[in-house]
């Protein structure tokens, strides 16, 4: 699809006004929930929106929202601004991009439809070890119901964090919301290798996430033989290629399998690891397959510190079921991808999204757009502003449907 200069020069313009927020040396961005780099990207968002007369406001648990119009049943275009550490300018920011695309043309067009955007705080689980808190929280999302003590990066609990911002624990479900609409890069590879413009999502997978904590007996390196020791280090080394092997099994459904945190302490050259952490990220859009890797995990990492003397304890911190898209609005996105002539494609979601926390309240859909070589969570992640427009045309040109 052509698009006009204009649209692309203003898009662009959208990207750099956030781009150098939360900027690190080594290229990338860390802009974690609940910070006051999360704070800076806010306040962008409305500068933004101040800029195209939109209405401004924030709910109680600090997520902020532009509106075009004080009505009820409007069609909520959302996304995060906050980031993993050392990650893109993408993730999150190209989806409130296009929903402020969506605004602009909408008032160039003088569409007459209740629309707003929201941007949602906390939507990766970096800071606090739990995703989606913002959209989770004020759609009453199970998970999100006493999350108070997550402790942040900082040291900070979450209810240390929201007593200091005047925010609430316990918000009011948000209301009013016709359908929810997300545009967000893939973070994976296939619409790139098929040459796909945009991808239509059906389902998004559920995330389950576990801390597992190993107690064995931090002692003298040298002075302690092999054969006498409890190295807690070494019993999560076996379990974490054990969760790799049941993430590989179960990759025939579509799972995947990740321990992407290993904390040990007390972490020092010449003392024996006397205590581990690991933090455990499981995906899959099949809920048998989900249980089968979660049982298979717990008894795999019993047995190996039963053999190995090591204390076992785990906790389960999340458990987000996978959710399908609403199959009306997955067609009427597909058909408005077919009206404007953008090459378009089903496809599940294996990232989690704020999404996620709407599907359950409201009719929801997901636009995907390329990036480049699937790379994302990295400072190499990559879509073009092209592929903002194109998505963000295809939410409009739904919209527009919506509207008549
Ligand atoms: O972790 C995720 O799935 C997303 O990036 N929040
Ligand atoms: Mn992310
Ligand atoms: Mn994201």
């Amino acid at each position: 699809m052509e698009h006009q200069i204009a649209d692309i020069q203003y898009c662009e313009h959208l990207f750099n006004q956030f781009y150098d927020i939360g900027s690190t040396e080594s290229g990338g961005v860390t802009r974690l929930g609940y910070t006051k780099t999360e704070d800076r990207m806010h306040d962008m968002f409305v500068k933004l929106g101040s800029s195209l007369n939109l209405r401004s406001y924030q709910d109680q648990v600090g997520n902020t929202y532009l509106a075009n119009s004080a009505d009820d049943g409007y069609y909520l275009i959302g996304s995060h601004l906050d980031s993993v550490i050392e990650g893109g300018r993408y993730d999150g920011v190209a989806g409130i991009i296009a929903g402020l695309m969506v605004m602009k043309w909408a008032a160039e067009d003088g569409l007459k439809l209740p629309i707003r955007i929201g941007a949602f705080r906390c939507e990766e689980s970096s800071n606090f070890g739990c995703c989606t808190v913002g959209s989770g929280l004020i759609t009453k999302e199970a998970y999100k119901q006493d999350i108070g003590g997550l402790v942040s990066k900082e040291g900070e609990t979450l209810e240390e964090v929201f007593k200091k911002n005047g925010y609430s624990l316990h918000p009011a479900k948000i209301t009013g919301i016709k359908q929810y609409l997300e545009l967000h890069i893939e973070q994976g590879k296939v619409l790139e290798e098929c040459q796909t413009s945009v991808g239509i999502v059906t389902t998004i997978a559920g995330p389950r996430r576990f801390n597992i904590y190993l107690r064995g007996m931090a002692e003298h390196s040298g002075a302690t033989p092999m054969s006498m020791r409890y190295d807690a280090l070494c019993a999560a080394a076996e379990i974490i290629l054990e969760i790799e092997r049941i993430g590989k099994k179960e990759a025939a459904y579509q799972s995947v399998a990740t321990v992407g945190v290993v904390t040990n302490h007390p972490n020092v050259l010449n003392v024996i690891p006397g205590e581990v952490e690991l933090g455990v990220d499981i995906r899959g859009i099949e809920v048998s397959s989900l249980n089968r890797m979660e049982r298979d995990m717990k008894e795999a990492a019993k047995q190996i510190c039963k053999n190995r003397g090591i204390e076992y304890l785990d906790e389960k911190i999340g458990d987000i079921p996978p959710i399908g898209m609403s199959d009306s609005v997955e067609l009427g996105l597909e058909r408005a991808a077919k009206r404007l002539g953008i090459s378009s494609r089903r496809m599940i979601s294996g990232a989690g999204h704020d999404a996620m926390s709407f599907a359950n309240i409201c009719e929801t859909g997901m636009v995907f757009i390329p990036c480049l070589k699937g790379i994302s969570h990295n400072r190499a992640e990559f879509t073009s502003i092209l592929s903002i427009c194109d998505g963000a045309r295809v939410i409009y040109e739904y919209l527009k449907g919506e509207a008549v």
